[in-house]
Parts: structure tokens; sequence; C-alpha cells
């Protein structure tokens, strides 16, 4: 079993014994011990029994479940308590708000055993006689209980996923004879974060070599239709690709159609329509003239527009500001940033020592990062308290002046139940950078989680909130808060919200960029790095960006080290 799975088993049989009224101390024991890990930094089937036995803060009959659990087995206590326990009654966890607590409320108040049952109460009214349930939280329930009775969404691929397979397509692709142009289009080009397919356009005086070139791609499992200039076909492991082969002069034309955003290239056709023009993929036409097409800036430009970049093109106002209405921004590159602002080491959960992430972040041209490990609470990743932070500071300089590069001396620090820190004030006194994160609880309601992430936020030593909404993509929804509350507190206390770039995160999402910029809060791109390689993910997280129409001047890592920390 994974980590996760190990993790996933002990947390389900904490919310069982919980429901059952199991005494507090026990449940607690499975939780940390879930968490402990889930956060682990090496796979757990493949420890010795004495390492495991070892995992701290675990006691000798927890080990034993863990070990037999790491071997795939079943563990009977599990297995017992699965078997007396209402299947339904475990469903219910999936829905937001709701924990064990509340669901054996549900449960001893009005028989709710099941999702069905939770309908029928919601629908009759019965949950607000609930202490603790309020209108709000029948509204919330029903929503989610609509939304997974929906059918069920397409599958979408991370985008970093489908872009390193569209670069071996392309590189396949190249070779073949007459191919002029050849480029990525659709979502993956304007850079969401996940993408339904690939969309892929050549320029070419042989299409049918290019086509030929394109079934013969080593990983293509199936044709879903191939014609002379454009075929489709789905690669092992089920991502589908679509290939449109063009002539050269219709490059710029085509590029444009196939990037879209289709809401994009709706309002661009109807712009051509206003100026007695038509457009579509082959180009831009005067009655059978063409008068732009080749390349996409000539397009643009014919229909009196300024060059949109792709991460733009979801019709969110970017014509407009094209247009000369509206300020179309200088989009944020990777080599503005200059430095990086969360990453980890061995001393917590990261996978390598302080100085080869140093070196890793050298390499790769970065004039400085924070080392901002965890804080103590999260004991699996052997949190830092006070004594190990000053026992870092001594190695950091250590390696700072062997590596040649700046290492901004910082924490992770959890944002706890009710938005205090754990560290003392005076602890964070001392540092140069520090991230506050919430990592428990998650599932809070909104009032909750907002009052602690705007409690963080006033702390004034808390210099950016670490992956705001907690979101996983395709795993885990974001978090409920009131995100306007929380830009608010942001801008009074000049506290910045992170882009975090690591890939099933980025978070925050585009239009939580683009609100932030409006709300007129700084914003940090970083790595959330565990090991050096991570730090290369921060093109990601300026991608993001990108998307919500974020400037060099938005981003706090752009900025020489010295003028960001005198911002402090
Ligand atoms: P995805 O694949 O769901 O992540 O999103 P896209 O945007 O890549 O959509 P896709 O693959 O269906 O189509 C690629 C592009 O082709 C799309 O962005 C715009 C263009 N396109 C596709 N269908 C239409 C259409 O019906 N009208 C227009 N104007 N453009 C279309
Ligand atoms: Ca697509
Ligand atoms: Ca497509
Ligand atoms: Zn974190």
């Amino acid at each position: 079993m994974r980590n996760d799975e190990i993790a996933g088993v002990l947390e389900e049989i904490a919310d069982m014994l919980e429901m059952t009224g199991e005494n507090f101390f026990r449940v607690r024991a499975y939780r940390n011990a879930a968490r402990t890990v889930q956060d682990y930094p090496a796979p757990l089937s493949g420890l010795s029994r004495e390492k495991i036995d070892a995992l701290p803060g675990i006691g000798a009959d927890l080990a034993e479940k863990i070990a037999t659990l790491a071997a795939g087995c079943e563990v009977p206590l599990h297995a017992r308590l699965k078997k007396t326990f209402p299947a339904g009654l475990l469903e219910l966890r999936t829905l937001p708000g709701l924990g064990p607590k509340r669901i054996k409320l549900l449960h001893d108040r009005l028989k709710i055993s099941s999702l069905d049952d939770l309908h029928r109460a919601l629908d009759a009214g019965q949950l607000r006689t609930i202490p603790g349930f309020g209108a709000k939280s029948e509204e919330r329930l029903l929503k989610a209980l609509e939304s997974r009775t929906a059918a069920p969404a397409e599958k979408r691929w991370p985008r970093h996923e489908a872009a390193a397979i569209a670069h071996e397509l392309l590189a396949w692709i190249k070779t073949a004879r007459g191919v002029e142009n050849l480029a990525i289009a659709g979502s993956l080009r304007r850079g969401r974060e996940t993408v339904g397919d690939i969309d892929l356009l050549a320029a070419s005086s042989d299409a049918a070599a290019v086509m030929e070139r394109f079934l013969s791609f080593p990983a293509v499992e199936r044709r879903l239709g191939a014609g002379e200039t454009k075929a489709s076909v789905v690669l092992r492991g089920g991502l589908q690709v679509d290939l449109r082969a063009i002539e050269s002069e219709s490059w710029g034309a085509a590029l444009i159609y196939f990037t879209g955003s289709k809401a994009h290239s709706v309002h661009l056709r109807k712009i051509a329509q206003g100026a007695g023009l038509l457009l579509n993929e082959y180009g831009l036409f005067r009655g059978k003239r063409r008068i732009a097409g080749a390349d996409e800036d000539g397009v643009y430009k014919a229909l009196g527009l300024r060059p949109i970049p792709p991460e733009l093109r979801e019709d969110r106002g970017e014509i407009e500001a094209a247009a000369g209405r509206g300020h179309l921004p200088h989009l944020i590159t990777a080599s503005d940033l200059r430095g990086d602002l969360h990453a980890h080491s061995n001393w917590t959960d990261g996978r390598a020592t302080i100085e080869q992430m140093a070196r890793g972040a050298h390499e790769r041209g970065l004039e400085y990062f924070a080392l901002t490990d965890h804080s103590r609470r999260l004991a699996m990743a052997h949190g830092l308290d006070p004594v190990r932070l000053r026992e870092q500071r001594k190695e950091i300089e250590r390696v700072a002046g062997r590596v040649g590069i700046r290492i901004l001396r910082g924490i992770e620090v959890d944002i706890l139940d009710d938005g205090e820190l754990d560290l003392p004030d005076r602890a964070l006194a001392e540092l140069d950078w520090v991230v506050a994160s919430v990592h428990s609880k998650l599932g809070d309601d909104e009032k909750t989680m907002t009052r602690r992430l705007v409690r963080a936020i006033r702390n004034r030593h808390v210099d950016s909130i670490g992956h705001p909404s907690n979101r996983l993509i395709g795993k885990r929804e974001r978090s409920h808060f009131d995100f306007t509350e929380v830009l608010k507190a942001a801008r009074d206390e000049g506290c910045a919200l992170e882009v975090n770039s690591q890939p099933d995160r980025l978070d925050l999402t585009d239009t939580d960029c683009l609100a932030a910029k409006h709300a007129g809060v700084k914003l940090v791109i970083a790595s959330d790095a565990h090991a050096p390689h991570d730090f290369d993910g921060l093109a990601g997280g300026v991608l993001q960006a990108r998307r919500g129409w974020i400037e060099p001047g938005d981003v706090l890592n752009t900025l020489p080290v010295d003028e960001l920390l005198s911002r402090r």
C-alpha cells in the first residue's frame, strides 16, 4: 500500500471510532498516525519493522497496524468496523462540512445513515432543527448532493503531464517531410491547469506525410479518425491528441482558431464582421482576398488589436484591452523571478540537504531562496521548534558561504485551529521570511476558515500565506472561506498570497490571481520545493499567474533581495 492509502485507512478507522462515540484519545491517536504516515517522505512499504516501530509518536499497537497495511494486508479492526458500520454513513464524510461529530449527531437525532436519508431530511427542512446546522449548511449540503448526481465530468489531465507528452510528439512529427511549422494549440497552449486533450497544429506542404508520421507515434493506442488534414488518436493511458495540418499562408489564422478559447475566437469573429471582414481558420478575408493569416500578430493587427498572449485568450476583457480600451498587461515571465520564497530541506519533509537545495537553486539562476521548513506541529515532518530553528540557522550560514547564494532564514508555520500560529512571535521575529499555511481541518466551515486565515494574515511577522485555498487538482476541493475578506486583510497588512507551483496545487488559481491584483494584494510565486528539481516547477506557477494577468510588479520575488527585505 502507498502511504496515502495507509493514511486513508487510518483516517477511516478514526472516523468510524469517532462516530461510534469512542474515546477522544484513541481517535486522536489514529488521526495523528494518519498524518505521520501521509507526510512520511519515503514509502513505508519499503521500511523495516524496526523503522516503522520508531516512527515518532506512534505506539506499538498502531505500528503493528501500519506494518500490516504497508505489507498490503487487512487490519482486523478495520474489517470489523466496516462490517458493522452502515456504508452510507461513511459516504456522508465526503460532503463538505460534515465531519464524524456532525454525522454522529445526524445519525442520533434524525436516523440519517446514507446520502439518500440526508437528501430527504434536507427536503423536509429537518436539519435546521439540529444545533449547529443552519440554513447556510442546508444550502451547501443540498448543492453538494446535487452536484454529485450530475453527470460525471469528462476526465481532464494535469497540464504538466500533457505538456511532456506533447513535446515528445512535436519532436516526433518534426522530422516528417514538408513540415514548415509545428505548434501546440488548444488549452495546453493557453496554459490551463488541466486539459481535455492535446491539440497540435502543423503547417506543411505535404499533409499526408505529417499524418502518417503522427499515426506512427509509438504510444498511439487507437485511431479515432484519420483524414487528409486532420487526425485524432488516443494514446496509451487514455489521453487524446488532435492534429491539424494546414498550409503556411494560413498558419497564424489557424493557430488563433485552434488555440481558442472558443469564446475568444467567437469575439474576434464578431469584430471581423463589424469591420466587414471574414475570419476563419484559413485567414482574414475581405471578400475573396486574404488580408492576413500567415502569422498571428498580423491577424490581430489587421483586426485593430495588439497581439494577445495565449494565456489571456479567455474573453475576460483581453480583446477590449488589446483594442486600447483598458490595460493589456506585460505578463510576467519565468526569468523575472529572482528568488523563491518557499522551499523545504530534509530538516523536515524535504528530500535533500540544505546544501543540495542551495546548489539546485543556484544552478537555476536564482539569486536567493527562503528555506521554509515546517513548524513543530507537523510532527511527522519533524517540524522545527525554536531550538532546532536556531540550529538550522548555523547550518544555513555555513551553506550560504559555500554555495554563494543568499538563503533567507524562514519557516512554513502552521496556522492552527483558531488562526494562532504554531510558533511564538519571538521565534518568528528572528526570521527573514515567514510563510503561514493551513495543513489541518481543511473542511472547516467558511466562517472558521476565514477567521483562521485573516488572523494569520494579521500577525505582523507573517509575510505570505502558503497555498491559500488548499485545493489539490482533481483530488480535493478548495477550503471554504470568504476570499474577499482575506484579500482585504492581506492588503491592509501588506501580506502576500502565494501562487504555489506544485503541479497538483497551483494555488492560487488564475482567477484568484486576478482578484488579488484588483484588490491590490501582492503575490509570491513559489516552488514549495522538496527536492532541487522542484525549482523547475516555478515555470508552472508563472504560467498560472500569467493566466491571471499578473505582471512582474505584482510579484514580490521579482525584487532584488535587499528591496524585498526592506519592504518588511
Ligand atoms: P480542452 O481540450 O477541453 O482543455 O479545451 P480546448 O480549448 O483545447 O478545446 P478543444 O480541444 O475542444 O478545441 C481546441 C480549440 O479549437 C478550441 O480552443 C477552439 C477551437 N474550437 C473547437 N471547437 C470549436 C468551435 O466549435 N468553434 C470555434 N470557434 N472554435 C472551436
Ligand atoms: Ca484541447
Ligand atoms: Ca481537441
Ligand atoms: Zn505546505
